[in-house]
């Protein structure tokens, strides 16, 4: 933690006095990209929680990530990256939990109820085991190669908004009751798929439930710079474009 000094107006029965007082305030230091979703999860519990963060710019393309000081920090050099006065954490789920853990003024975001967590945790590693991992095989090959990958990789797009949506039949969140870092990680997986190139109108829960979770998350706004940049990236890969 680091102190901040403030000053407060403190009412005596007397008389208005001004004193300083210390207080701590987190020292978060988050290594990201904004345009990745796995960033912009973390950007957007931060601001669900309320903390401010550091934010330090990494470019892989520059090998910013593979630089000795990075790699001492995260030998796996994967971004997002949290360091908490000294204290490092990688993964971006990883980094929600203990962001709500740590700072939440309550445990909404990720509730301390077994079962509600167990439900949650599910949530989170269907997020990055099937979603994002059937985003990466169809999508990634874009930006490799110019072409979408196979109709193996498509299926596997198809099939995992198809549990999805039978995740949300009758639910206005992917887990459980009210909002949580499971809504805000599959929010920011699903912007970039919806936003790349995907027609949600096939699948009416998944396409209900984004468009409340975009205006229900704090810090939904603070990503789309970062999101549109990830468009721009994607679209200007695309056989159409060339
Ligand atoms: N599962 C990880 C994925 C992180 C990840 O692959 N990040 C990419 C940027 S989106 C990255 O770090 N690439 C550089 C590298 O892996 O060396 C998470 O959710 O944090």
């Amino acid at each position: 933690m680091k102190p901040v000094a403030v000053f407060i107006s403190v009412h005596f029965s007397t008389q208005q006095q001004t004193v300083w007082v210390l207080i701590a305030m987190p020292n978060l230091d988050l290594y990201y990209m904004p345009s990745p979703g796995p960033s912009r999860a973390v950007v957007m519990t931060a601001k669900a929680v309320g903390v401010e963060l550091n934010k330090k710019l990494l470019n892989p393309k520059l090998g910013e990530h593979l630089k000795p000081e990075f790699l001492k920090l995260n030998p796996q050099h994967t971004i997002p990256t949290l360091v908490d006065d000294g204290f490092v954490i990688w993964e971006s789920r990883a980094i929600l939990i203990y962001l709500v853990e740590k700072y939440g003024k309550d445990d909404s975001l990720y509730p301390k109820d077994p079962q509600k967590q167990a439900l949650i945790n599910q949530r989170l590693y269907f997020d990055m085991n099937t979603l994002y991992d059937a985003f990466a095989s169809y999508y990634y090959p874009l930006l490799r190669t110019g072409s979408y990958g196979d109709a193996a990789a498509w299926t596997k797009v198809q099939n995992a908004f198809e549990l999805l949506n039978t995740f949300l039949e009758g639910q206005e969140y992917v887990a459980g009751s009210q909002l949580t870092i499971a809504d805000i990680s599959i929010l920011a997986t699903i912007a970039t798929i919806e936003l790349v190139d995907f027609d949600l109108t096939k699948y009416p829960n998944v396409a209900k439930w984004y468009a409340n979770a975009k205006k229900v998350t704090p810090g939904w706004e603070d990503t789309l710079e970062g999101l549109l940049s990830r468009k721009h990236l994607f679209d200007a890969k695309k056989p159409e474009f060339k």
